[in-house]
């Protein structure tokens, strides 16, 4: 390495790592050639960072998550690194197609959607920052599944990224832990002692994360299952061949694959021991850790800053205390102590079916100690604070396990956490009141600004250096330049060039012609009735209906965008699906509305197409019911890329309006306490129905088989969902959405005034940047500071 040019480090992979020899290599191998120079570039600063912690003796960071949504990785790592143009440039200088080689890598969808998202921004901010952390995870050899639109219904395919060899990743064959379940607890000297009857190991796999200017990488440890026997040798040499490798199989089970769901607990003991198998693994990482450089575990909490994501790692509480008294000796009080001041929980959802809870009997068969455990933690809890219990009905009810064992408890957003205080955790907050915290969520401009829409980027950086993209708040400085007729220009013609690329790709890859000076209104998101993708759609055939009517009339043509993938087992989500693709059909078909209206709905929404489809938006769609969202993070993403927002008082909407201010923001719909007082009215559905003849026409459009070829009944169950009991109050708030999206066709009509109000919401999006949501992690909740200071930030 060493002095080498990139391309000669390319060149020298392309030989000496994949053997290949530059006149027959294949698109894969000069990929796979980049990524491995690419990787060398970082591993330098990620030996310094880990020195650099050990020198300083600081406290470290674990975000264990199940989930790191983490997508492509190459086009980020050169921009960090900062060796983009020239990779560019030794590929253009060979003839090589560099657009295609980046495009190659496969998405990594170890996630299923904000939250698992979240995680991987929070990791490439605390690199950026040069706060000492790890983020600890699952190795899913099957990532989210790939989703494939069949005449219109969605049907679901393996995911299959780890066929290929995954560059970035270091096997770390000593970094393993045996992981037991189930089996039964015995008393030996004064110590409880567990002796699980199954095992398996726990591997490392880690893969540096660099921060902005290749400074500072951390690490990404995922925990890959293996078998603590390979193969039954004596059911080999007897010619059982399937029973000789069961063993391997079943532990494989563990790691096997994601699970596709991001709202219901599915009560699966394989996801219970998932959630086991990391949590164990990595608490023994960091315990071995600690103790390898201090000897009184009672300074844990000084060392140690732990958060869960969410409650699929709670077990994290129960597990610390028995490793540190069962295991180390500690007396019970103290061992809980110590855990406590570790621990720290994250609540991404209020939606009760979302709140885990497990079976008394499932958690006492696998983990019967840990049952115990709970069980004294909960006595001990409820003699110091009665009134509250974390085992109801035969059931550990894990958010109330996971507030109970930490330090501090965050919601997502201002709205979130306040909702947080006032319903699920009233009673725990009465209890302990300084112990919930906000952090609203943020994403990174790296990846969600500068490599995603270098167009825009090179807009901004041009007007106001490029300070912003190590400090996102600086966007503000864009301000002044609003004034600037050649700037909103130049802002525009980014903005235009973005529609053009993908009014382009529309077209090749899904056979669908749109006008790129149409508005592109935009969805992406898990299908989900509270997120109300059934709003959108019925509100864009009310439209149609509108258009046909009138076609001559002053309407803004519309390209009407969906992107999500719906949980396997979530029909009622899988017929929203079905109904948009069957719109989109009869819609994209239709002469009469041709110029006006497009509806496209690309198939396997992941990281890669929104990086794809966010530079190219002009209006973002956050529709959900007030209440429900517990922050989002595309809305944000939008609104940096200058996109506005259509979008109720939800999540962090709020906080977005506030920020880009109530006139470039369209509001419509209920407050969260509306929603609550609307819901007590008595056939609030059909009264809004009654008063909307637009929206019973849409519904009636459901049920005269106009979307399903004459079929009445196809589409029957959403109408009749949404005219009756419908929970997320569809009906109530088209109207008000009908009226504020004129209203933004009227704003895109006057083409100053939009570019104006779409400037201003990239200049004050900087403070949804992931940065400052770790900065105030770390100074809240973490107490955690960079050993060294950067230069780049
Ligand atoms: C119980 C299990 C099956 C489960 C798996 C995944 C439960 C929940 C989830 C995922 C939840 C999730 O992604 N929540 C989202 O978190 C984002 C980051 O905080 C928020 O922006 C978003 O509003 C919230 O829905």
């Amino acid at each position: 390495m060493g002095d080498q040019t990139l391309k000669d480090a390319i060149l020298s992979h392309l030989k000496y790592s994949l053997g290949k020899d530059a006149d027959h290599a294949t698109i894969y191998d000069w990929r796979v050639a980049l990524s491995l120079a690419t990787r060398d570039r970082i591993v330098d600063p990620w030996f310094q960072s880990t020195r650099a912690t050990y020198r300083a003796g600081a406290k470290r960071v674990y975000y264990l998550s199940m989930e790191f949504l983490i997508g492509r990785l190459l086009e980020d790592a050169m921009v960090n690194t900062g060796i983009l143009d020239e990779a560019k440039a030794a590929f253009d200088g060979m003839g090589l197609p560099f657009d295609k080689i980046i495009h190659d890598e496969p998405d990594a969808a170890l996630g299923n959607g904000g939250l698992g998202r979240l995680a991987a921004c929070f990791l490439e901010s605390l690199s950026t920052l040069g706060i000492p952390a790890y983020g600890y995870g699952i190795r899913y050899e099957h990532g989210l599944f790939r989703q494939r639109f069949d005449h219109g219904r969605q049907v679901e395919e393996p995911e299959d990224w780890l066929t290929q060899e995954h560059v970035w990743e270091f096997e770390r064959p000593e970094a393993a832990f045996e992981i037991g379940f189930a089996g039964e607890t015995f008393e030996n000297g004064g110590r409880t002692v567990w002796r699980p009857n199954e095992s398996v190991m726990a591997q490392a796999f880690d893969t540096p994360v660099i921060g902005w200017k290749g400074e500072w990488a951390n690490t990404l440890r995922l925990w890959g299952a293996l078998p603590t026997k390979v193969l039954d040798l004596g059911l080999f040499n007897r010619g059982d061949y399937a029973g000789a490798a069961e063993p391997e199989a079943l532990a494989r089970t563990i790691s096997r694959v994601l699970y596709p769901d991001d709202t219901t607990d599915e009560g699966k003991a394989l996801r219970l021991k998932q959630e086991y198998f990391f949590t164990a693994a990595s608490l023994r990482d960091i315990l071995r850790r600690f103790e390898s450089e201090h000897s009184d575990l009672r300074d844990l909490p000084k060392k140690v800053a732990i958060q869960m994501n969410d409650t699929h790692p709670a077990i994290a509480g129960p597990e610390l205390v028995r490793l540190l008294h069962d295991e180390r000796g500690l007396p019970f009080a103290d061992a809980m102590m110590v855990a406590r001041g570790c621990l720290n929980y994250t609540n991404h959802t209020l939606l009760p079916e979302a709140l885990e809870r497990w079976s008394e009997g499932l958690m006492g068969h696998l983990l019967p100690r840990h049952m115990r455990l709970i069980e004294m933690i909960n006595e001990s809890h409820s003699q110091q604070y009665p009134g509250v219990t974390i085992i109801e009905h035969d059931q550990v009810k894990m958010g109330e396990l996971s507030f109970v064992m930490a330090s501090k408890v965050n919601g997502v957003s201002a709205l979130h956490t306040e909702l947080m205080k006032e319903t699920v955790f009233k009673d725990l907050n009465g209890l302990h009141p300084e112990r919930i915290v906000n952090q609203t969520n943020g994403v990174t401009p790296r990846r969600w600004l500068k490599t995603c829409n270098p167009g825009l980027a090179g807009v901004v950086t041009q007007a106001i250096g490029d300070g912003w993209v190590g400090d996102a708040e600086k966007l503000v400085e864009l301000e002044p330049h609003i004034a600037d007729s050649g700037f909103l220009e130049r802002f525009t013609a980014a903005k235009r060039a973005n529609k053009e690329t993908l009014s382009n790709w529309f077209g090749t890859e899904l056979g669908v012609k749109v006008d790129p000076s149409a508005m592109f209104d935009v969805q992406i998101k898990r299908i989900h009735e509270y997120k109300r993708q059934h709003l959108n759609i019925l509100e864009t055939i009310a439209l149609w209906q509108e258009m046909r009517d009138n076609p001559n009339g002053d309407w803004t043509p519309r390209v009407v965008v969906f992107g999500g993938k719906a949980a396997p087992g979530y029909h009622f989500a899988k017929d929203i699906i079905y109904l948009i693709n069957s719109v989109a059909r009869v819609v994209n078909a239709d002469p009469i509305t041709s110029k006006l209206l497009k509806i496209v709905y690309p198939p396997n929404y992941n990281v890669t197409l929104a990086e794809r489809l966010i530079p190219a938006t002009d209006l973002s769609e956050q529709i959900s019911t007030a209440g429900k969202e517990a922050s989002g993070t595309g809305n944000m993403k939008f609104a940096l890329n200058g996109a506005m927002t259509v979008g109720t008082l939800d999540g962090a909407n709020v906080e977005i309006r506030e920020h880009v201010g109530a006139e470039n923001f369209f509001l419509f719909g209920m407050t969260a306490q509306e929603v609550w007082a609307r819901r007590e009215v008595e056939d609030h559905a059909g009264q809004a129905i009654a008063a909307d003849p637009k929206l019973a026409r849409a519904l009636d459009s459901l049920r005269n088989g106009t979307f399903a070829d004459g079929d009445h009944d196809r589409f029957r169950g959403i109408a009749d969902n949404v005219s009756g009991p419908d929970y997320f109050l569809v009906a109530s708030d088209f109207s008000d959405y009908w009226r504020a999206s004129r209203e933004a066709d009227a704003a895109f009509r006057d083409p100053a005034r939009w570019a104006r109000m779409t400037a201003l919401n990239t200049a004050r999006s900087g403070w949804f940047s992931s940065d400052r949501t770790i900065r105030g992690y770390a100074s809240e909740i973490w107490d955690a500071l960079p050993p060294k200071p950067l230069r780049s930030i």
